[in-house]
């Protein structure tokens, strides 16, 4: 979720751009402008929506009713974090521009240092959960850039201002968040941490990995063994979590993540998928004239294939099992295309400093 960090405000731009010709248009785009760096203040949360959420909470938790009302009177609505939803960077940018904001050679290098300074645990992560270091360095760096950006917004207000006020109506996106606020405070019970504090990303990620509220409580591991999963400070935990959410969604070992593809064929369009599972096994697209740069792979390892952006021209990409497994992090072709290479860059870089 991270990615979505490099979100840019489309209405901010859309001022920029378009001259304003009247007092009204200048009045009209002084006030989005207000809006969207904040100022105006915000409106409350939908009360009924508060009020069926505690009901809820107090029903399936033993929440005290008393206790939550006293928590959402200092919820705050975000109507910012409305509008940064509706454009993520893996949305609106080609693969080419978006690639070129995660394989920078400052992440590229700071990488290597987290690799150096977490060698242990990154071994230790290998070896109990099957996933290589620079899978897990290269999420840790595309997420918050090796913990160092890990969002400074109030998850309760996040996940609050999303599952009651979620734009366009989409249920389906604020049930979604709904769930996560109830996992929110109850993982703040669990963990003996006040849900006020709890500090992470506009759409309520947390920490290092930005897990989810839901998922770290379902795969956050406290793999230093102090007795607490803490995936803000702690890069053990951080580490041990992303291998073991990796695991849970069935990372291969061994097993390629991406190859690129040689197209010698007009058959490619009947391949090239825009969703993420593997709809296809390598021996077919290679009968079809599509063969993978790197070899090593299987004829019957189950395959994607797809097609990018680049600055000049279209690539194609081949996706195996653990393509599909990073996708489960965040499920964009792009996002998982930018782990992939991050994580193959560093890992040549790491070898080249070893020999
Ligand atoms: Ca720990």
């Amino acid at each position: 979720m991270g990615a979505v960090a490099a979100a840019r405000n489309p209405r901010l731009g859309g001022i920029a751009e378009s001259p304003c010709t009247t007092l009204q248009g200048l009045a009209l785009a002084l006030m989005l402008a207000l809006f969207n760096t904040g100022m105006v203040s915000a409106a409350p949360l939908s009360a009924p929506a508060v009020r069926a959420f505690i009901d809820d909470m107090v029903a399936s938790h033993g929440f005290d009713r008393s206790t939550l009302e006293q928590l959402f009177a200092g919820v705050e609505r975000n109507d910012r974090i409305l509008s940064l939803m509706t454009r993520p960077a893996e949305k609106v940018k080609p693969w080419w521009e978006y690639r070129a904001l995660f394989i920078s050679e400052k992440r590229i290098k700071d990488g290597l240092v987290f690799w150096r300074e977490n060698a242990a645990s990154l071994q230790r992560a290998w070896d109990e959960y099957g996933v290589p270091p620079e899978v897990i360095v290269a999420i840790i760096g595309v997420e918050t850039s090796y913990g160092r950006i890990t969002g400074g917004h109030r998850v309760v207000d996040a996940l609050a201002t999303l599952a009651f006020h979620y734009p366009g109506g989409n249920e389906a996106r604020a049930k979604f968040f709904r769930a996560q606020l109830e996992h929110c405070l109850l993982l703040a019970r669990e963990e003996g941490i006040d849900p006020l504090a709890l500090e992470g990303s506009y759409a309520g990620a947390l920490g290092m990995p930005q897990f989810m509220p839901e998922n770290y409580r379902k795969l956050a591991v406290d793999f230093d063994g102090d007795g607490q999963r803490d995936i803000w400070k702690d890069p053990d935990d951080a580490i041990g979590s992303v291998a073991n959410y990796l695991h849970h969604h069935g990372w291969r070992k061994p097993g390629q993540i991406v190859s690129q593809a040689l197209v010698r064929s007009d058959e490619t369009g009947r391949f090239v998928q825009t969703t993420l599972k593997p709809n296809h096994q390598l021996g077919d697209l290679v009968e079809s004239g599509i063969t993978p740069v790197k070899p090593n792979s299987r004829l019957d390892d189950a395959a994607a294939l797809f097609e990018l952006e680049a600055r000049h021209g279209n690539e194609y990409w081949i996706g195996y099992t653990n393509f599909y497994v990073i996708s489960r992090y965040n499920p964009r072709i792009k996002y998982a295309m930018a782990v992939a290479h991050l994580a193959e860059a560093i890992r040549s870089r790491h070898a080249e400093a070893a020999e």
